[in-house]
């Protein structure tokens, strides 16, 4: 049994970025056809030839090999977590195979990166063994990164609130895990621990990890993947709170290689307890396995709450640019004589939930990641208490792109703003035939992107 460790609570002299760093160096020297090569795991993830990334890094395998082992990653899709877990328990596997051949420790594993830690000061800036040295020999730099300190708000663990795996169109949209789907490489909902932090760390960081066909290429993936996977087991541990039951869920199958470059399948029911992927691992400072959980908690949120409908929506397509984009939306009568009633949710009084949806987002390149406020007043000097969300276009352009997989309508975001709502409710001014949309780009857009949104609408219960 291994344990991956918080990167940040590795003790003095220990090795295991000093071995990580070395195993990415060796990898990169296999060719990229080879599966246990740096290229080829990447490549697994997404890989699109005409990126920057790319350049110079073939021959690439054969036609056949990309089409059943390479764009294999599961976003926007109930597969998004499983997926991923068994993709990083055999990227571990390789990687500790490698480090054992150069003469490193048989029990090397893949350490997180814990961006959310609010006892650690240091927490959301990315670890100085990435950084430094800036050059390529060390094997955790990666070139072209935009930025290597997270925002507060990217962090946050809302997402850990939500109760059901799945979306149910009730209580809430994305669900914890994302949408039920067949295979989906870029599908267009992602899930809300995939949305927030996963997404935003994407795309903050930037450069290839802004693109999910070339962000495995930079070693931070790794890790931050594990942080991710690890937020899945505190989840569960939480109660309340349960992996789907289906057995399309269960029983879905993906592709992978071992260590010795040998094909191999894994269901999303193998990867459930992580004591049993593989050789078993566990987290530093969580319990592998949750409380006796109460399923009831679930059954008793959808029956007391009533279905998520469409209450106001725009209806022409708008397209980002400028300093900010500002769209307004008219409430219905329903809407604006509401109390906002509390409605009992799984054994708590809980206000109504309302959602800001932003549907069938389309767009080309790395766009920024635009922040959402709602009803910011015209001299307002300090934005933050309007402020709803972020989104982060991570995977636009090939959830943009019909193919194989998708049909290319585009994204799909949904923010919680349920108790901004309330907030703005007891304000002085509030207007109920205005609820003003602001979407302020972090960084400017360049000619190399654009984003268009089909819809923005409100759902509330
Ligand atoms: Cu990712």
């Amino acid at each position: 049994m291994k344990e991956r460790k918080d990167v940040y609570k590795l003790p003095a002299g220990d090795t295991t970025l000093e071995w990580y760093s070395k195993a990415v160096i060796e990898m990169k020297k296999r060719p990229t056809r080879d599966p246990r090569s740096w290229n080829y795991q990447a490549g697994m993830h997404g890989f699109n030839a005409n990126l920057f990334w790319w350049q110079g890094k073939g021959p690439f395998p054969s036609p056949g090999d990309q089409q059943n082992f390479w764009n294999q990653c599961q976003h926007g899709s109930w597969f998004f977590l499983p997926w991923h877990r068994m993709y990083l328990a055999y990227f571990e596997q390789i990687v500790g195979q490698t480090i054992v051949d150069l003469g490193g420790p048989k029990d090397w594993a893949l350490p997180f990166w814990n961006y959310s830690d609010t006892s650690n000061p240091k927490a959301r800036v990315m670890p100085a063994a990435f950084t430094n040295p800036g050059n390529a020999t060390n094997g955790l730099w990666m070139e072209g990164r935009q930025s290597t300190t997270i925002p507060e708000r990217y962090v946050a663990l809302t997402a850990l609130n939500t109760l059901p795996f799945t979306g149910d169109g009730r209580s809430s949209p994305l669900g914890f895990g994302g949408p039920e789907t067949s295979f989906s490489h870029s599908g267009g909902t992602h899930g809300a621990l995939e949305s927030l932090p996963h997404d935003l760390v994407h795309v903050a960081i930037g450069g290839a990890m802004g693109d999910p066909r070339a962000a495995a290429l930079d070693p931070i993936f790794w890790v931050h993947h594990a942080n991710i996977d690890r937020l899945w087991q505190v989840w569960l541990n939480m109660g309340h709170r349960t992996d789907p039951k289906k057995a399309s869920w269960l029983k879905f199958a993906f592709k992978f290689h071992d260590k010795s470059g040998a094909e191999v399948e894994m269901i999303s029911s193998a990867v459930e307890d992580t004591r049993k992927v593989l050789t078993g691992y566990t987290y530093q400072g969580v319990a592998p396995s949750g409380p006796a959980l109460s399923r009831g908690g679930l059954e008793i949120e959808a029956d007391l709450s009533t279905p998520l409908q469409v209450v106001a929506a725009t209806n022409e397509t708008l397209t980002l640019g400028g300093p900010k984009t500002s769209v307004s939306l008219s409430l219905p009568e329903t809407m604006q004589k509401r109390e906002n009633a509390p409605v009992s949710r799984g054994g708590t009084v809980a206000a109504k939930k309302t959602f800001l949806h932003f549907e069938n987002v389309t767009g080309r390149g790395i766009p920024p990641i635009h922040d959402v406020y709602l009803n910011v007043p015209e001299n307002a000097e300090n934005t933050d208490s309007y402020y709803a969300g972020s989104i982060s276009f991570f995977g636009v352009e090939d959830a943009s792109t019909p193919s194989l997989h998708q049909a290319g309508s585009g994204q799909h975001f949904a923010l919680d703003i349920t108790d901004l709502m309330n907030r703005l409710r007891a304000l002085p001014g509030w207007d109920e035939q205005k609820l003003t949309v602001n979407l302020v780009p972090t960084q400017p857009m360049t000619d190399d992107n654009f984003v268009k949104i089909g819809r923005i609408s409100i759902y509330s219960e």
